[in-house]
């Protein structure tokens, strides 16, 4: 038989070991011949018992997900799965790694479940757009009950091995030789007699009476949807497990799963599944990465103590700078706090929250980062500022450590130039919360080298970010759109929009929040400031700056917000200052539309991604859905404002821009050529990267 699905015989108990690397997902060849051999077993009287188990890294991850939006070819997983249910002799899955979705529903088809103490079970297909499809939805309830299946599928984040083994999930967890002891077991079953119950068949832990419970908990889940679907289908699957007879709940999970995995929004969260991938990977395979042991921070304000936490939470120590040890003493009580509250709110444990901790060490003296590989600053958003730390770094930083600027929007060629080793070098932008946002911007200035590169993509992945490597601009990838896609919000209020109405039509198409409501959060103060670096002006804003309402901080700005809470309320003297503006400039307020809104904000951002592209800032366009998704909310079901574009039409945002341009001649209207090859090809191949 192929090497991806093999049959050993240990005393009576077949093992079947499914080699499929890099993750063992069941692709087709991997299906058929697990059938194959699950069926000479089943008929195989010199065989007692089956033991299932995967080579390699990890239990199966998965149903193939290259192979979704293709025509299914027989056995699916389903088929695979009630052939397993039809063996009268003790099945046993072993499960090492991760079992996950599909990998799990295979695992549910057999009698037994052991685990590895390391192993990890879950349900993610929620996080593709998808619901469970082979069975998941119908069994995983009937071993944990319908709560826990609806919270572990609806989130779909796994849980460990001895949670499992808490909730009935496996029936034993062990350390060492997993394969024996589940050989082990199912020999023990053997000698103890059948008949085995299959989980189809176990009913005892589905009890009506759960189901206001159920529905209650179901509501509140589907709230924070936020407009996906699959959720809601989970939750739906669950509930019919609870409700109806084991076939009909099994029918019905199938016609959820065929709709959502040919809608939309599966197809754009699994573009960004290969895109997250495919954006980690630098060019250069071979390259030998630095070795990281230890990482300073120059800088512990809210986005160097942000930083330094994230390190943190990825095991690294780190060497925390700052001028003053007054500056440095409330850094670190700030971060002394939000582990507090992480550990508060149940999310650390105490031994978690003390480990990280004492991977601090505060310093004012650049002489204590000679020990660092990685050297990280985080101070102010000026020039000046910036280089002369980095003098002080040149000076004190060993040889072959790895320094890194923080900065938004500055030049990362001059602040290289700036140092004696411009090819150590290079832009780590991270998002605030630093400690909590997934995106990292790699900044790669002209001389940084390949292996610096590399490090730091291999890093970000190690502490958990998702990290894309982006050129040097103003404002980089997220920024350089993020201004693109506010080119517009003051002439929409100046026509007739109200601050609240542009957020609502932002939270209506899946954003987290408006753009009036996060500026508010960010603080005005800091888009002024960067106004006038550049010599630029905006209306509204700028008046609001000039009368000291900076947003939430200062209690107003686009909104009023009553005694420290952060509920934005309708800001008539606002409302006020807008209709002045617009009657100042002589504009006539009109009913503006959703639909208006959102073009007038979004193809402009659109259309600057494409300008991106053809500069190379970016190398591909999922990198910018990428950083548009983890780093400012753009909603997933929509797959980034690149994929996006193809869903709502490329030529009709071409037409639309071409409109405004010739209307008003500004430059963020100008379609970028990249744009109209898209509408010709169905293509952004021809990117200079
Ligand atoms: C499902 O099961 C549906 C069923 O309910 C119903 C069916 C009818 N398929 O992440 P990594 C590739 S839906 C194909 O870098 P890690 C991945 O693209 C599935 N390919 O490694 C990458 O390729 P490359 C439910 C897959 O160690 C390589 O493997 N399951 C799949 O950081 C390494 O991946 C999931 O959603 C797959 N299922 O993390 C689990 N999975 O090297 C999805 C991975 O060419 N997978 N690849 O770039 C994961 O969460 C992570 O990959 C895992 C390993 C945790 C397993």
């Amino acid at each position: 038989m192929s090497s991806s699905v093999s049959i050993g015989n240990n005393n009576g108990v077949a093992v079947v070991t499914i080699d499929n690397p890099p993750v063992n997902a069941l692709s087709f060849h991997v299906r058929e011949l697990l059938m194959q051999a699950l069926v000479s077993l089943r008929d195989e009287p010199s065989v007692a018992a089956i033991a299932i188990t995967c080579a390699g890294r990890t239990f199966v991850a998965g149903a193939d997900i290259t192979e979704f939006g293709k025509p299914v070819r027989q056995p699916d997983l389903r088929a695979l799965v009630a052939m397993l249910e039809t063996i009268a002799k003790p099945t046993v899955a072993a499960i090492h790694g991760t079992a996950l979705g599909g990998g799990l529903e295979l695992a549910l088809g057999c009698h037994f479940r052991v685990a590895d103490t390391g192993a990890k079970l879950g349900l993610p297909e929620v996080k593709l757009g998808l619901l469970p499809g082979g069975g998941g939805t119908v069994r995983l309830p009937r071993l944990v009950g319908p709560l826990k299946a609806l919270s572990m599928i609806v989130s779909g984040t796994p849980i460990v091995a001895a949670e499992a083994l808490a909730d009935g999930l496996v029936d034993a967890v062990f350390d060492g030789d997993l394969i024996a002891q589940a050989v082990s077991i199912a020999a023990d079953m053997v000698a103890k007699g059948g008949p085995f119950t299959p989980v189809r068949d176990r009913n005892d832990r589905l009890d009506q009476a759960n189901l206001p419970a159920f529905d209650k908990q179901a509501a509140a889940l589907s709230k924070k949807a936020r407009g996906l679907e699959a959720p809601i289908a989970c939750a739906q699957s669950v509930r019919n497990a609870l409700t109806l007879p084991f076939d009909e709940a099994l029918a019905a999970e199938r016609d959820l799963f065929v709709k959502l995995v040919a809608g939309d929004q599966s197809r754009a969260q699994r573009h960004l599944f290969f895109a997250e991938r495919q954006a980690a990977k630098i060019a250069g395979k071979d390259v030998v990465r630095r070795k990281i042991a230890r990482v300073g921070v120059i800088g512990a304000g809210t986005m160097g103590g942000g930083i330094a936490m994230a390190f943190a939470n990825g095991g690294l120590p780190v060497t925390l700078l700052e001028t003053t040890q007054e500056a440095l003493q409330r850094g670190l009580t700030t971060i002394d706090k939000n582990y507090a509250v992480s550990a508060m709110r149940g999310s650390l444990s105490e031994d978690a929250k003390r480990q990280r901790l004492a991977l601090f060490k505060g310093s004012t003296d650049y002489a204590d980062l000679t020990d660092c590989d990685l050297i990280v600053e985080a101070v102010f958003e000026e020039m000046a500022v910036k280089k002369e730390v980095f003098g002080r770094l040149d000076a004190v930083a060993k040889p072959g450590a790895i320094l890194a600027t923080n900065t938004s929007y500055l030049d990362v060629n001059e602040i290289a130039a700036s140092t004696s080793r411009p090819q150590d070098l290079l832009g780590m932008h991270f998002f605030s919360p630093a400690n909590v946002m997934k995106l990292l911007e790699i900044v790669r200035a002209d001389k940084t080298s390949p292996d610096v590169l590399a490090t730091i993509a291999d890093l970000a992945r190690r502490i958990g970010k998702v990290p894309v490597v982006v050129g040097v601009c103003h404002g980089f990838v997220g920024n350089r759109m993020l201004a693109a896609r506010g080119s517009e919000l003051e002439p929409l209020l100046l026509e007739g929009a109200t601050p609240r109405q542009v957020d609502q039509a932002f939270t209506d198409f899946g954003w987290p929040m408006g753009p009036f409501q996060m500026v508010d959060l960010a603080g005005l103060d800091i888009g002024w400031r960067n106004r006038k670096a550049r010599g630029q002006t905006a209306d509204i804003a700028d008046t609001l700056c000039e009368q000291g309402h900076f947003g939430q901080k200062t209690g107003s700005g686009f909104y009023r917000y009553e005694d420290s809470s952060r509920t934005p309320l309708l800001n008539p003297e606002v409302e006020a200052l807008i209709r002045d503006k617009a009657a100042g400039n002589g504009i006539a307020p009109r009913t503006i539309g959703t639909k208006e809104i959102i073009e007038r904000t979004l193809y402009p951002m659109i259309n600057e991604g494409a300008k991106i592209l053809e500069e190379g800032i970016a190398a591909r366009a999922s990198d910018i859905d990428v950083v548009w998704v983890n780093g400012y909310g753009f909603p997933v079901g929509k797959g980034g404002p690149m994929f996006w574009a193809s869903l709502e039409g490329v030529d009709k945002i071409i037409r639309r821009l071409d409109h405004w341009h010739q209307q008003t001649g500004k430059d963020v209207f100008r379609v970028a050529p990249l744009l109209r090859q898209m509408a010709e090809t169905g293509s952004w191949d021809g990117a200079a990267g």
